[in-house]
């Protein structure tokens, strides 16, 4: 139900858009507010104009489900619109609330004067769809800002709040009373005599060597990101230009020739697919939630304290329990210096820092969890390990406690089992570093109960992760897919590339580092038996060899005190070891052939994964490997990126390796 609804108090004429959920500037709302804007100039009666929305927020943005969309009718045009209310005779007043976003604020741009209740966002976060503002805010903005606000607004995509707005000149006026429309009015009958007011013709002032800056600053934030850059180059064009007609074509051109480009669509496909993931399908939108208001965490090593600074940040109480005081006194220490680190960015201030620091109750016995409502273990990776700790939390825990695992691969009904709750129980699969990775997994036991699985998934969003819900299998969604690709990274060091080759071609498609890198990271004796006298993979080899990855300074590679990796002699001895046993013929592998061996038996996991019911949705899949493992967003994760290479191309080269093709990836090929 879209509408938008005009009502007078005296010579003022409120509009009103009413768009749920967030008002989004569709077609039908854009003819709605053109026309009656067009009507309102006319009326001799009507001297100033509010533009108001109902529900939670302003407008906040273009319709991006129109986008790409040639069922959508074409209506007026953004231009004809924004041109009505520039051009109108009258003053016109935006009265904001909620989050005033991409288009929403550019055409609050174009209205006369600016009022906003203090808790409103400004921002054009059209980057983030991998688009830059295309209705004149790249050249708008600077003229209002300034030119390095401007460029960090229209490039990060960041929003600032209202109060920042009034200091920047964004906003004219805060609305101080119980009323937003009141002050609205009030302000606009103030605005009568002063009359309408353009931006679009003041001066850019401001420093354009930010811009510089900001790229420098950026380089590895935005590496294969177009939209960023564009933006900045629309704001120098703002800067440059006599003619402000000249900015806006520029920006037009820019932003239509992003839109029509690969990198925008698959931005925009996980604009939506996070919004889907936090769905569960047939779990009813009622389903009561459980009330959490203490958190507890076992395990105080990097990645128990990860997960407890979710929750302090928050401002939810945890207690953090470890076996041994020296470990605990590290992980609360570690704790601690995180979010001192965090203040000398800007991030906290001192004192929140102790307000956090203050809801943490470290402690050495589980028995000091019995009065938590969720808790959370994160301790060594080993089924007898981890049914351990819940048959005893089975015994410790209030009745409704939520119970929650923290492995990255084992069976969550196994370790469920152990207890007389096992609805209670359930995986929440945190990456590291747990305080920064976005992704949640959060896995469905076969008895996990409704409410506890709702409870989770609400309060993944108050802790700002993006959970998405994966069934019990070897390694959930992100680790059963990355076994694929291990594999084939290991035998294409059999066929004759090399780590740094192979590492390389996938920083180049834009991932964050290639396989090997990622080993070292993680560390090679993760899983390893320990055996050093039992010699069966590559794997073992280097572990036997005391190459355990970064941690001791050499895996694939050898690493300097900066945790800068070289190729090691040692390792490719190794590696050439193997390669003589397997009898292969060295050949010239080429980037292209790493990345399709590589990732098209990713993308044959992901349909067998949704074959077997272990995700809801492919859009889920792409989410957890864009937000877990840094898949680059402009490809949209890999499911995203499979279809845009085709299902019949994936599946011939599948076949051709002998892998066996998923059922339904072969099905789209027919
Ligand atoms: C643009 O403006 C281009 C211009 O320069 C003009 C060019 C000519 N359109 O996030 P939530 C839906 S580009 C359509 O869960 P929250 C969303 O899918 C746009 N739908 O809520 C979800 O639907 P569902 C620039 C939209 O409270 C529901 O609303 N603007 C849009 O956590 C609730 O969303 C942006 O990029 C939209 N624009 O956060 C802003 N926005 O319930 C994008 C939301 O069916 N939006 N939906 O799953 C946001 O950042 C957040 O949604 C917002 C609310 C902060 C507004």
């Amino acid at each position: 139900m879209q509408s938008v609804t005009s009502t007078r108090d005296g010579e003022v004429l409120i509009l009103t858009v009413d768009n749920p959920p967030v008002n989004a500037l569709s077609w039908r709302v854009r003819n709605g507010i053109g026309e009656e804007i067009d009507k309102a100039v006319a009326d001799d009666s009507i001297k100033a104009i509010v533009l108001i929305c109902a529900g939670r927020t302003f407008i906040a943005g273009a319709d991006i489900s129109e986008m790409g969309n040639p069922n959508i009718p074409s209506g007026l045009s953004f231009l004809e619109v924004f041109d009505t209310f520039e051009y109108a005779s009258k003053p016109i007043v935006a009265a904001i609330h909620g989050t005033a976003l991409g288009g929403g604020l550019e055409l609050a741009l174009v209205c006369h004067y600016r009022i906003a209740v203090s808790s409103a966002q400004l921002g054009l976060p059209e980057v983030k769809l991998g688009l830059v503002p295309g209705a004149g805010g790249t050249q708008r903005l600077p003229r209002i800002v300034g030119i390095e606000q401007a460029a960090k607004m229209v490039s990060l995509g960041e929003p600032i709040s209202a109060i920042e707005g009034k200091e920047r000149g964004l906003i004219d006026q805060l609305a101080g009373g119980a009323s937003l429309k009141a002050d609205a009015i009030a302000f606009a009958r103030e605005c009568i005599a002063k009359g309408p007011r353009s931006t679009r013709n003041l001066p850019v002032t401001g420093d354009l060597g930010s811009i510089e800056r900001l790229k420098a600053e950026n380089a590895r934030r935005w590496r294969g990101f177009d939209a960023p850059y564009s933006a900045l180059r629309c704001v120098e064009i703002a800067a440059s230009v006599d003619d402000p007609e000249d900015g806006l074509r520029f920006e037009r051109e820019e932003f239509v020739r992003l839109r029509q480009g690969a990198q925008t669509r698959a931005q925009r496909h996980l604009f939506f697919a996070e919004r889907q993931a936090a769905k569960v399908d047939g779990l009813p939108k009622d389903t009561p939630l459980r009330e959490i208001r203490r958190v507890g965490v076992i395990g105080a090593g990097t990645m128990g304290g990860g997960i407890a600074m979710n929750f302090l940040q928050q401002g939810i109480a945890v207690t953090l329990v470890e076996q041994a005081k020296d470990s605990l006194d590290r992980g609360v220490a570690a704790i601690r210096r995180n979010y001192e680190a965090s203040t000398s960015k800007g991030r906290f201030s001192t004192a929140q820092v102790e307000q956090m620091m203050n809801l943490l109750t470290p402690s050495l016995s589980l028995e000091d969890l019995a009065d938590c409502d969720l808790v959370i273990e994160a301790v060594y990776e080993a089924m007898d390990v981890k049914q351990e700790v819940f048959a005893k939390l089975d015994r410790i825990c209030k009745p409704g406690a939520v119970l929650a695992t923290n492995t990255s691969y084992l069976d969550v009904n196994e370790i469920a089992s152990v207890t007389l709750r096992p609805q209670d129980v359930l995986g929440m699969h945190f990456f590291s570093p747990a305080n920064v990775m976005k992704l949640l997994e959060v896995v469905r036991g076969d008895l996990t109960a409704d409410d506890a699985l709702a409870t989770v998934m609400v309060l993944a969003k108050r802790i700002s992760k993006i959970a998405v819900v994966a069934g019990v299998c070897q390694g959930f969604i992100g680790n059963r897919m990355l076994a694929q690709r291990q594999q084939a990274a290991l035998q294409l060091l059999l066929e004759g590339a090399s780590p740094e080759q192979i590492d390389r071609a996938h920083y180049e498609f834009g991932m964050p580092m290639g396989p090997f890198q990622m080993s070292d990271l993680a560390g090679l004796d993760v899983g390893w038996h320990r055996d050093p006298s039992r010699v069966e993979t590559m794997r073992d080899a280097l572990c036997a060899a005391g190459r355990l990855g970064q941690k001791n300074g050499k895996g694939f590679y050898d690493y300097n005190d900066r945790q800068n990796g070289t190729p090691s002699p040692e390792a490719l001895t190794i590696i050439e070891h193997f390669r003589s046993r397997s009898n292969l013929p060295k050949r010239e592998i080429t980037d292209e052939e790493i990345i399709e061996r590589s990732l098209y038996p990713m993308v044959n996991e992901g349909y067998r994964i949704l074959e077997e019911g272990k995700a809801q949705r492919a859009s889920d899949i792409d989410v957890v490997w864009v937000h877990g493992y840094g898949w680059p967003a402009y490809r949209g994760g890999p499911m995203f990126w499979g279809q845009q290479e085709g299902a019949s191309k994936i599946a011939a080269a599948l076949d051709k390796q002998g892998i066996p093709v998923a059922a339904s990836l072969k099905a789209i090929e027919v």
